[in-house]
Protein backbone atom coordinates (compact mmCIF):
# COMPACT_ATOMS: atom_id res chain seq x y z
CA UNK A 1 0.00 0.00 0.00
CA UNK A 2 1.41 3.31 -1.12
CA UNK A 3 0.53 6.51 0.99
CA UNK A 4 0.93 10.03 -0.16
CA UNK A 5 1.59 12.55 2.11
CA UNK A 6 2.14 16.47 2.21
CA UNK A 7 4.11 18.25 4.96
CA UNK A 8 2.45 20.98 4.04
CA UNK A 9 -1.00 20.56 6.07
CA UNK A 10 0.79 21.60 8.64
CA UNK A 11 0.21 25.26 7.57
CA UNK A 12 -3.80 24.99 8.54
CA UNK A 13 -3.48 25.14 12.25
CA UNK A 14 -6.59 26.66 13.72
CA UNK A 15 -6.23 29.25 16.49
CA UNK A 16 -9.43 26.72 18.16
CA UNK A 17 -13.12 26.20 18.23
CA UNK A 18 -16.05 27.28 19.85
CA UNK A 19 -17.47 24.20 20.91
CA UNK A 20 -20.73 23.66 23.32
CA UNK A 21 -20.28 27.39 24.35
CA UNK A 22 -16.32 26.92 24.99
CA UNK A 23 -13.41 28.26 22.97
CA UNK A 24 -11.13 25.40 22.76
CA UNK A 25 -8.09 23.61 20.90
CA UNK A 26 -9.35 22.77 17.36
CA UNK A 27 -10.31 19.18 17.06
CA UNK A 28 -8.80 19.32 13.56
CA UNK A 29 -5.33 19.75 14.50
CA UNK A 30 -1.61 19.43 12.53
CA UNK A 31 -0.94 16.42 15.56
CA UNK A 32 -3.79 14.12 13.49
CA UNK A 33 -2.01 13.75 10.07
CA UNK A 34 1.37 13.61 12.04
CA UNK A 35 -0.04 10.87 13.93
CA UNK A 36 -1.18 8.91 11.10
CA UNK A 37 1.94 9.24 8.95
CA UNK A 38 3.90 7.95 12.02
CA UNK A 39 1.37 4.71 11.91
CA UNK A 40 1.79 4.31 8.56
CA UNK A 41 5.22 4.42 8.73
CA UNK A 42 5.77 2.11 12.32
CA UNK A 43 3.94 -0.55 10.53
CA UNK A 44 5.81 -0.68 7.49
CA UNK A 45 2.95 -0.73 5.12
CA UNK A 46 4.47 0.53 2.10
CA UNK A 47 6.50 3.25 0.43
CA UNK A 48 5.62 6.44 1.21
CA UNK A 49 5.29 9.00 -1.22
CA UNK A 50 5.45 12.87 -1.38
CA UNK A 51 2.25 14.26 -2.85
CA UNK A 52 3.38 15.77 -6.56
CA UNK A 53 1.95 19.50 -7.22
CA UNK A 54 -1.06 19.02 -9.46
CA UNK A 55 -2.25 22.29 -10.66
CA UNK A 56 -5.70 23.36 -10.66
CA UNK A 57 -7.47 22.10 -13.37
CA UNK A 58 -9.13 19.03 -12.22
CA UNK A 59 -9.82 21.14 -9.22
CA UNK A 60 -12.08 23.66 -11.68
CA UNK A 61 -14.30 21.10 -12.22
CA UNK A 62 -15.01 20.77 -8.94
CA UNK A 63 -15.20 24.20 -7.20
CA UNK A 64 -15.94 27.34 -8.83
CA UNK A 65 -13.56 29.64 -10.43
CA UNK A 66 -15.03 32.59 -7.79
CA UNK A 67 -15.19 30.10 -5.10
CA UNK A 68 -11.12 29.07 -5.26
CA UNK A 69 -10.62 32.90 -5.73
CA UNK A 70 -11.96 33.53 -2.58
CA UNK A 71 -9.85 30.75 -0.89
CA UNK A 72 -6.77 31.49 -1.83
CA UNK A 73 -7.05 35.39 -1.12
CA UNK A 74 -9.52 36.16 1.83
CA UNK A 75 -7.11 35.21 4.76
CA UNK A 76 -5.02 38.03 2.84
CA UNK A 77 -7.59 40.66 3.08
CA UNK A 78 -8.66 40.08 6.49
CA UNK A 79 -5.34 39.75 7.94
CA UNK A 80 -4.80 43.47 6.84
CA UNK A 81 -8.22 44.49 9.37
CA UNK A 82 -7.21 41.37 11.96
CA UNK A 83 -3.68 40.51 11.53
CA UNK A 84 -3.54 37.80 14.76
CA UNK A 85 -6.73 36.07 13.96
CA UNK A 86 -8.44 33.08 11.86
CA UNK A 87 -11.07 34.50 9.59
CA UNK A 88 -14.50 33.17 10.87
CA UNK A 89 -17.93 34.63 9.92
CA UNK A 90 -20.92 34.82 11.98
CA UNK A 91 -24.02 35.27 9.73
CA UNK A 92 -24.06 32.50 7.61
CA UNK A 93 -26.21 32.40 4.11
CA UNK A 94 -28.95 29.61 3.87
CA UNK A 95 -30.28 28.26 0.69
CA UNK A 96 -30.46 31.66 -0.89
CA UNK A 97 -28.92 32.50 -4.15
CA UNK A 98 -28.13 35.91 -3.65
CA UNK A 99 -24.64 38.18 -4.65
CA UNK A 100 -21.92 37.88 -3.16
CA UNK A 101 -21.53 40.51 -0.72
CA UNK A 102 -18.75 43.01 -0.40
CA UNK A 103 -16.39 43.11 3.00
CA UNK A 104 -14.99 40.54 4.84
CA UNK A 105 -17.47 39.16 6.60
CA UNK A 106 -20.11 39.14 4.20
CA UNK A 107 -17.46 37.17 1.46
CA UNK A 108 -16.86 34.93 4.71
CA UNK A 109 -20.74 34.07 5.56
CA UNK A 110 -21.63 33.74 1.75
CA UNK A 111 -19.48 31.01 1.41
CA UNK A 112 -19.55 29.21 4.59
CA UNK A 113 -21.70 26.41 6.16
CA UNK A 114 -20.51 26.74 9.90
CA UNK A 115 -18.40 28.81 11.99
CA UNK A 116 -16.52 25.94 12.84
CA UNK A 117 -14.33 25.75 9.92
CA UNK A 118 -11.47 29.06 10.42
CA UNK A 119 -9.67 30.26 7.14
CA UNK A 120 -5.83 30.45 8.56
CA UNK A 121 -3.08 32.37 6.27
CA UNK A 122 -1.83 28.60 5.70
CA UNK A 123 -4.91 26.92 5.12
CA UNK A 124 -5.37 27.44 1.42
CA UNK A 125 -1.50 26.25 0.56
CA UNK A 126 -2.36 23.25 3.16
CA UNK A 127 -6.09 22.65 1.14
CA UNK A 128 -3.56 23.11 -2.18
CA UNK A 129 -1.55 20.21 -0.74
CA UNK A 130 -3.94 17.74 -0.15
CA UNK A 131 -5.47 17.62 -2.99
CA UNK A 132 -2.07 17.21 -4.44
CA UNK A 133 -2.42 14.00 -1.98
CA UNK A 134 -5.36 12.80 -3.81
CA UNK A 135 -4.11 13.24 -7.24
CA UNK A 136 -0.86 12.27 -6.77
CA UNK A 137 -2.62 8.71 -5.17
CA UNK A 138 -5.30 8.38 -8.10
CA UNK A 139 -2.14 8.56 -10.61
CA UNK A 140 -0.10 5.89 -8.47
CA UNK A 141 -2.94 3.86 -8.83
CA UNK A 142 -3.51 4.59 -12.43
CA UNK A 143 0.08 3.70 -12.90
CA UNK A 144 -0.63 0.45 -12.02
CA UNK A 145 -0.91 0.38 -8.24
CA UNK A 146 -3.47 -1.67 -7.52
CA UNK A 147 -4.33 1.01 -4.20
CA UNK A 148 -3.33 3.98 -2.78
CA UNK A 149 -3.53 5.58 0.74
CA UNK A 150 -3.88 9.63 0.42
CA UNK A 151 -3.18 11.25 3.72
CA UNK A 152 -5.40 14.24 3.17
CA UNK A 153 -5.35 17.05 5.86
CA UNK A 154 -7.82 18.95 5.89
CA UNK A 155 -10.34 17.14 4.78
CA UNK A 156 -12.89 17.41 2.38
CA UNK A 157 -16.21 15.48 2.26
CA UNK A 158 -18.33 18.35 3.72
CA UNK A 159 -16.80 21.24 0.84
CA UNK A 160 -19.38 21.44 -2.11
CA UNK A 161 -19.11 23.22 -5.07
CA UNK A 162 -18.99 26.86 -3.65
CA UNK A 163 -19.18 26.13 -0.10
CA UNK A 164 -16.77 25.18 2.74
CA UNK A 165 -17.90 23.60 6.08
CA UNK A 166 -16.74 20.88 8.54
CA UNK A 167 -13.59 21.50 8.66
CA UNK A 168 -13.56 21.16 4.57
CA UNK A 169 -11.91 23.51 2.08
CA UNK A 170 -10.94 21.75 -1.10
CA UNK A 171 -13.27 18.04 -1.86
CA UNK A 172 -10.31 15.89 -1.77
CA UNK A 173 -12.44 12.36 -2.70
CA UNK A 174 -14.50 14.80 -4.96
CA UNK A 175 -11.55 15.56 -7.01
CA UNK A 176 -10.07 12.49 -7.01
CA UNK A 177 -13.05 10.75 -8.13
CA UNK A 178 -12.96 13.46 -11.00
CA UNK A 179 -9.60 12.74 -12.00
CA UNK A 180 -10.59 8.79 -12.58
CA UNK A 181 -13.34 10.26 -15.09
CA UNK A 182 -10.79 12.36 -16.42
CA UNK A 183 -8.84 9.37 -17.06
CA UNK A 184 -11.11 7.49 -18.76
CA UNK A 185 -12.98 5.73 -16.00
CA UNK A 186 -16.82 5.56 -16.77
CA UNK A 187 -17.75 4.45 -13.65
CA UNK A 188 -16.58 5.50 -10.10
CA UNK A 189 -17.75 5.24 -6.79
CA UNK A 190 -17.02 6.97 -3.53
CA UNK A 191 -17.93 4.87 -0.53
CA UNK A 192 -17.87 7.58 2.38
CA UNK A 193 -17.28 5.82 5.60
CA UNK A 194 -16.93 8.89 8.04
CA UNK A 195 -19.31 9.30 11.00
CA UNK A 196 -20.50 12.42 9.42
CA UNK A 197 -22.45 12.41 6.09
CA UNK A 198 -20.47 14.13 3.00
CA UNK A 199 -22.73 16.40 1.90
CA UNK A 200 -20.36 18.04 0.01
CA UNK A 201 -19.59 15.28 -1.70
CA UNK A 202 -22.98 14.21 -2.54
CA UNK A 203 -23.96 17.63 -3.97
CA UNK A 204 -21.51 17.82 -5.94
CA UNK A 205 -22.49 14.43 -8.32
CA UNK A 206 -26.09 14.99 -6.93
CA UNK A 207 -27.61 14.80 -10.56
CA UNK A 208 -24.90 12.46 -12.22
CA UNK A 209 -24.78 8.83 -13.13
CA UNK A 210 -21.15 8.65 -12.96
CA UNK A 211 -20.05 9.00 -9.94
CA UNK A 212 -21.81 6.85 -7.42
CA UNK A 213 -22.22 8.23 -3.80
CA UNK A 214 -22.85 5.98 -1.12
CA UNK A 215 -22.77 6.96 2.56
CA UNK A 216 -22.85 4.82 6.07
CA UNK A 217 -23.21 7.69 8.63
CA UNK A 218 -25.24 9.33 11.61
CA UNK A 219 -28.71 10.00 11.51
CA UNK A 220 -28.99 13.45 10.37
CA UNK A 221 -31.45 14.49 13.07
CA UNK A 222 -28.85 13.45 15.64
CA UNK A 223 -25.26 14.71 13.98
CA UNK A 224 -23.99 17.04 11.97
CA UNK A 225 -24.67 17.73 8.95
CA UNK A 226 -28.26 18.08 9.96
CA UNK A 227 -29.48 19.19 6.77
CA UNK A 228 -28.65 16.11 4.71
CA UNK A 229 -27.87 12.54 4.86
CA UNK A 230 -31.23 11.33 4.75
CA UNK A 231 -32.37 7.88 3.29
CA UNK A 232 -34.50 10.02 0.85
CA UNK A 233 -31.91 11.91 -0.49
CA UNK A 234 -31.02 9.29 -3.89
CA UNK A 235 -30.04 11.60 -6.85
CA UNK A 236 -31.82 13.72 -9.12
CA UNK A 237 -32.04 14.14 -12.61
CA UNK A 238 -29.90 11.53 -14.42
CA UNK A 239 -28.38 11.21 -11.03
CA UNK A 240 -31.81 9.37 -9.54
CA UNK A 241 -30.50 6.31 -7.81
CA UNK A 242 -26.99 7.37 -7.88
CA UNK A 243 -26.70 8.55 -4.51
CA UNK A 244 -27.39 5.72 -1.28
CA UNK A 245 -27.68 7.01 2.16
CA UNK A 246 -27.46 4.83 5.38
CA UNK A 247 -28.25 6.57 8.45
CA UNK A 248 -26.53 4.80 11.51
CA UNK A 249 -28.62 5.66 14.94
CA UNK A 250 -26.77 7.28 17.99
CA UNK A 251 -24.27 4.39 19.62
CA UNK A 252 -24.31 2.27 16.40
CA UNK A 253 -22.06 -0.95 16.75
CA UNK A 254 -19.92 -3.14 14.61
CA UNK A 255 -23.20 -5.28 14.68
CA UNK A 256 -25.37 -2.53 13.81
CA UNK A 257 -23.05 -1.50 10.98
CA UNK A 258 -22.28 -4.34 9.36
CA UNK A 259 -25.74 -5.02 7.57
CA UNK A 260 -25.31 -1.63 6.06
CA UNK A 261 -21.88 -1.66 4.76
CA UNK A 262 -23.06 -5.18 2.91
CA UNK A 263 -25.69 -2.97 1.85
CA UNK A 264 -23.60 -0.18 0.38
CA UNK A 265 -20.67 -2.62 -1.11
CA UNK A 266 -23.73 -4.41 -2.79
CA UNK A 267 -24.96 -1.26 -4.57
CA UNK A 268 -20.99 -0.67 -5.39
CA UNK A 269 -20.54 -3.75 -6.82
CA UNK A 270 -23.69 -3.82 -8.67
CA UNK A 271 -23.00 -0.39 -9.91
CA UNK A 272 -20.03 -1.82 -11.62
CA UNK A 273 -17.20 0.50 -10.42
CA UNK A 274 -14.08 0.49 -12.12
CA UNK A 275 -13.03 2.72 -9.82
CA UNK A 276 -13.64 3.26 -5.83
CA UNK A 277 -12.54 6.64 -3.68
CA UNK A 278 -13.00 5.75 -0.13
CA UNK A 279 -13.53 8.54 2.26
CA UNK A 280 -11.92 7.49 5.20
CA UNK A 281 -13.14 8.84 8.24
CA UNK A 282 -12.13 7.43 11.36
CA UNK A 283 -14.65 9.43 13.81
CA UNK A 284 -16.74 6.55 14.15
CA UNK A 285 -14.39 4.94 16.56
CA UNK A 286 -15.64 4.38 19.93
CA UNK A 287 -13.33 6.88 21.31
CA UNK A 288 -13.94 9.57 19.10
CA UNK A 289 -14.20 13.15 21.37
CA UNK A 290 -17.34 14.72 18.67
CA UNK A 291 -19.35 11.10 17.77
CA UNK A 292 -21.15 8.59 19.39
CA UNK A 293 -20.32 5.39 17.41
CA UNK A 294 -18.84 2.27 19.07
CA UNK A 295 -16.56 0.86 16.28
CA UNK A 296 -13.18 -0.40 17.01
CA UNK A 297 -9.53 -0.80 16.03
CA UNK A 298 -10.52 -4.87 15.22
CA UNK A 299 -13.23 -3.58 13.54
CA UNK A 300 -11.48 -0.92 11.25
CA UNK A 301 -9.81 -4.53 9.95
CA UNK A 302 -12.89 -5.99 9.14
CA UNK A 303 -14.16 -2.87 7.15
CA UNK A 304 -10.65 -2.87 5.25
CA UNK A 305 -11.20 -6.71 4.77
CA UNK A 306 -15.03 -6.49 3.51
CA UNK A 307 -14.14 -3.09 1.19
CA UNK A 308 -11.79 -5.08 -0.64
CA UNK A 309 -14.67 -7.11 -1.84
CA UNK A 310 -14.80 -4.38 -4.66
CA UNK A 311 -12.14 -5.39 -6.90
CA UNK A 312 -11.59 -2.03 -8.13
CA UNK A 313 -8.46 0.37 -8.08
CA UNK A 314 -8.72 2.00 -4.59
CA UNK A 315 -7.80 5.41 -3.41
CA UNK A 316 -8.38 5.99 0.07
CA UNK A 317 -8.75 9.76 1.01
CA UNK A 318 -8.65 10.45 4.60
CA UNK A 319 -11.40 12.63 6.41
CA UNK A 320 -12.54 12.78 9.84
CA UNK A 321 -11.54 11.06 13.01
CA UNK A 322 -10.07 13.04 16.03
CA UNK A 323 -8.98 10.57 18.75
CA UNK A 324 -5.79 11.57 18.27
CA UNK A 325 -3.57 8.87 19.95
CA UNK A 326 -5.80 5.87 17.76
CA UNK A 327 -5.92 7.71 14.54
CA UNK A 328 -2.83 6.25 12.99
CA UNK A 329 -3.85 2.76 14.50
CA UNK A 330 -6.77 2.61 13.36
CA UNK A 331 -6.09 4.19 9.66
CA UNK A 332 -3.88 1.42 9.06
CA UNK A 333 -6.15 -1.65 10.55
CA UNK A 334 -8.20 -0.42 7.60
CA UNK A 335 -5.52 -0.39 5.05
CA UNK A 336 -4.13 -3.33 6.38
CA UNK A 337 -7.86 -5.29 6.13
CA UNK A 338 -8.18 -7.42 9.28
C1 LIG B 1 -14.48 15.93 8.30
C2 LIG B 1 -15.29 15.90 9.57
O1 LIG B 1 -15.32 14.89 10.25
N1 LIG B 1 -15.92 17.01 9.91
C3 LIG B 1 -16.70 17.05 11.07
C4 LIG B 1 -17.18 18.41 11.41
C5 LIG B 1 -17.99 18.38 12.66
N2 LIG B 1 -18.03 19.67 13.23
C6 LIG B 1 -18.98 19.88 14.25
C7 LIG B 1 -18.45 19.47 15.57
C8 LIG B 1 -19.47 19.71 16.65
C9 LIG B 1 -19.44 18.57 17.60
N3 LIG B 1 -20.44 18.66 18.57
C10 LIG B 1 -20.74 17.36 19.07
C11 LIG B 1 -21.64 17.38 20.24
C12 LIG B 1 -21.82 15.96 20.71
N4 LIG B 1 -22.44 15.92 21.97
ZN1 LIG C 1 -16.52 13.30 10.29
Amino acid sequence: MITVFSEHHRQHAARGEWHEGAFREPFEAPARADGVLEAVRQAGLGPLVAARRSGLGVVERVHSAAYLAFLEQIHADWAVVYPDEDAVPYAIRAGTQGPVPDGLFGRLGHYATDTVTPITAGTWSAACAAVDCALTAVAEVAEGASEAFALCRPPGHHASRERYGGYCYLNNAAIAAESWRQRGCERVAILDVDYHHGNGTQSIFYDRPDVLFVSLHADPRHAFPYFEGYAAEAGAGAGEGFTLNLPLPPGTTWEAYTPALERALDRIVAFGAEALVVSLGLDTYGGDPIADFRLTERDFGELGARLRRVAAPTVFVLEGGYAVEELGPNVVAVLRGG
